[in-house]
Order: C-alpha cells, then sequence, then structure tokens
C-alpha cells in the first residue's frame, strides 16, 4: 500500500501570499478586490437583473453537506398555536402574536464562505498564524474580518457541465487550469486578473435525483492540484473561488490521495476566499441564453465572531 503524503512534504514548494498584506492580515487574496476593481465589475451591470446564488435552507428536498456534518434544523419557537386556549405564547398590549423561530446549523452547512483559517497543515494557518489560535474560536483569520469588508467584483462563470456537453459532471471529475481557459474561449469571455471565478458542475443534481448514492460513491469532481494550477491561480490574483460543489474540489488528490490539497494550497497559502455549495443553475440557463458569462459579484457573509465560516446569498447583477 502506498502511502500518502504530508501536506507539509507535498506543498513544500508551494507558493504563498503570507506577509504580502502586512503581519496582521485576514482577508488575504480578497485584498486584490481594489474600488477598481468593485467599479470594474459594477460597470458590467446592463440589464439590472439579479441572481441570487443561495441554496434554500431547510429545502424539502435535502441540504447536501460534507460528510460528518449534519443539515440545519430549524424550529419554531412561537407561531399562532402558542394562543390557542391553553397556551403560552407572551402576552403583549393590543393582542399582538408573532412568529419567531431558531436555527441551528452547522456554519458550513449550506451556502457558505469559509474563513481563511478554517483549513491547515503544520501547525499554521493563513498569514502564518499559530493553529492554536483556533481554539475554542479563531481568533484570527475568522470569517468576521472577510464579513466586515464585504466582497464585490468582476466575476466568471465558467459552465463546465455544459462545456464538457452533460448535465452534471460525476464523481471525481477532474478539470484544471488549462480547462478553465478553454471553458473561457469557447464561452467567448476573457479571464482576466482579479477576476472571482464562479465554476459550475451541477454535481449537486446527483444529491437530489439520490441523496443515499451520492454519499456512498462521495467524492466531488472539481479542480485537482498541481503546481501549474496553483501557480496560475497565484499568478492571475484570483480573490475568491466559488462553486456549486460542497468543497470546491476533487475530494482527494487523485495522484496522493491527499484530502482537501487546494483548501491548503489556494486557502491556506495563498489566501483566496472560497464560497461553497451555491445554486448556479438560474444564472447558468440565462448566460447560455444571452452568451453573458461576465457580471457584477457581491455577496456579504455574517459577521460571526471567530467562526470558521458563515452562511451567504452572494448575488450576481447582470
Ligand atoms: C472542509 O473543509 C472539511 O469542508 P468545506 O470547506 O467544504 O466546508
Amino acid at each position: 500500500m502506498t502511502s500518502v503524503p504530508d501536506l507539509t512534504d507535498l506543498l513544500a514548494d508551494s507558493p504563498t501570499n503570507w506577509g504580502k498584506w502586512g503581519p496582521d492580515d485576514e482577508v488575504g487574496s480578497l485584498n486584490y478586490l481594489t474600488a477598481e476593481q468593485v467599479l470594474r465589475g459594477a460597470a458590467l451591470i446592463k440589464r439590472g437583473e439579479l441572481f441570487a446564488l443561495q441554496r434554500l435552507i431547510g429545502d424539502p428536498k435535502g441540504d447536501p453537506v460534507w460528510p460528518g456534518r449534519s443539515p440545519a434544523t430549524k424550529e419554531m419557537v412561537w407561531d399562532e398555536s402558542d394562543w390557542d386556549e391553553g397556551g403560552e405564547g407572551p402576552q403583549f398590549p393590543g393582542g399582538l402574536h408573532y412568529a419567531d423561530d431558531k436555527l441551528e446549523a452547522f456554519l458550513q452547512g449550506s451556502t457558505q464562505y469559509d474563513a481563511l483559517g478554517h483549513v491547515w497543515y503544520d501547525g499554521q494557518i493563513w498569514n502564518g498564524y499559530d493553529a492554536r489560535t483556533t481554539i475554542g474560536g479563531l481568533e484570527k483569520a475568522s470569517v468576521a474580518p472577510i464579513a466586515e469588508r464585504g466582497v464585490a467584483g468582476r466575476a466568471v462563470l465558467l459552465d463546465l457541465a455544459r462545456w464538457r456537453g452533460v448535465e452534471a459532471l460525476g464523481a471525481r471529475e477532474a478539470f484544471d487550469h488549462e480547462d478553465l481557459q478553454a471553458c473561457a474561449a469557447a464561452q467567448g469571455v476573457e479571464l482576466r486578473p482579479r477576476d472571482i471565478l464562479i465554476l459550475r458542475t451541477n454535481h449537486l443534481e446527483l444529491f437530489f435525483q439520490d441523496e443515499k448514492a451520492f454519499y456512498a460513491d462521495f467524492g466531488e469532481p472539481g479542480l485537482v492540484y498541481s503546481p501549474e494550477l496553483v501557480r496560475w491561480f497565484a499568478d492571475m490574483e484570483i480573490p475568491n473561488l466559488v462553486t456549486d460543489t460542497i468543497a470546491n474540489e476533487v475530494t482527494f488528490d487523485p495522484d496522493s490521495g491527499a484530502a482537501l490539497v487546494l483548501h491548503n494550497a489556494l486557502m491556506r497559502n495563498l489566501g483566496i476566499a472560497f464560497t461553497e455549495i451555491c445554486d448556479l443553475e438560474k444564472l447558468a440557463a440565462d448566460c447560455a441564453s444571452d452568451g453573458v458569462y461576465e457580471f457584477f459579484y457581491v455577496a456579504a457573509p455574517l459577521k460571526i465572531h471567530g467562526a470558521s465560516g458563515s452562511p451567504v446569498n452572494p448575488v450576481v447583477i447582470k
């Protein structure tokens, strides 16, 4: 049996952006999204049409989550039944009734931004902070600083499923930076430095068709690690990688067997923000119909102190 190399060895020569934005930075490559980049994105608004990319939390059809996590549960605290005879609904002057509910959820359990301190190896998270600063809540590189700044800029949808001529990419189906460029060329859109990349696989369609089979053969399609791919992301100064899969990459590296290598090479080392489990279907249909694959993208994760991620509803405006 061949042994899986440690990420420390696998990524020994992989580039990092640590220190590039100072010793206290917590938002990494989102620093590339300067005011100039925001205006570059906003200039793409032509029709004023909005596409919200969040999946429905508590979808009766199911919530796709990383194995080991559970879908959110929402519970009614007060509803009209609490004012039935014998009910305990709070009494307010004037006869006020109201609905209240609460949510118990993995912060990575639906469409989400990962904090840069979400994954690590070798005892250090983004920017070289000690991994022990994650204990009991992320003191450094939590999602809160990302939420504090917000995200906006030019984004490009690369519809890899349509480009490959399939309804949905299957388990472990891989693509690389050269495929991204070929897909962009086929779609007639130019990839430019500092673009937010949105990759469509439609793989979660398989979850909605047969949840049991989806988990029985778990292994997502997506980008796979290579030094060249990491170099391309670094050179292109990509600030944010957005996909419709649970983990934004092929789960286990086909060469080494290591898990979530790109989480580490791109997020931990380059500071690229990861946005996962998006619903890209309406947006993709619209892009296929008008042939416009570039647009303004804006997202505001929630400000949650010390959190390793946050639910989000990114919005694209064409
Ligand atoms: C893990 O990192 C385990 O999950 P994700 O980034 O997909 O939420």
